[in-house]
């Protein structure tokens, strides 16, 4: 098991949209995501900056960002954000890896 962290932006007064629209999740995501080995998924909102900061526990090699082959659900839920995040061309949210420095078990 491994952890991904990586940064995600917030387009600025969203915060509340977002987190009401993640309350809602699609219950199918949520299958999704742990299809993709993904378990333990965090993500917290920095108001000074609007970057959102995630962490996750991966099992597989896959992780919720990746952008190769993405499967129906997860382009749509993409679709469905990018008016209040800032994203790729393909509508995935940009996404910038962490490296981590520190982990206490
Ligand atoms: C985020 C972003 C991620 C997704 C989570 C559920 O806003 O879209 O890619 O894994 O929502």
């Amino acid at each position: 098991m491994k952890r991904f962290a990586f940064k995600m932006i917030l387009k600025k007064g969203c915060e509340e949209e977002y987190e009401k629209r993640h309350a809602a999740i699609w219950p199918e995501l949520k299958q999704m995501i742990k299809d993709q080995g993904v378990s333990d998924y965090s993500i917290f909102w920095d108001k000074e900056t609007n970057i959102l900061f995630a962490v996750q526990k991966c099992s597989k090699e896959t992780n919720s960002q990746d952008t190769a082959n993405v499967d129906p659900i997860t382009q749509k839920w993409w679709d469905m954000m990018a008016d209040i995040m800032e994203v790729n061309p393909d509508n995935s949210p940009v996404t910038i890896p962490l490296k981590e420095l520190f982990y206490l078990e």
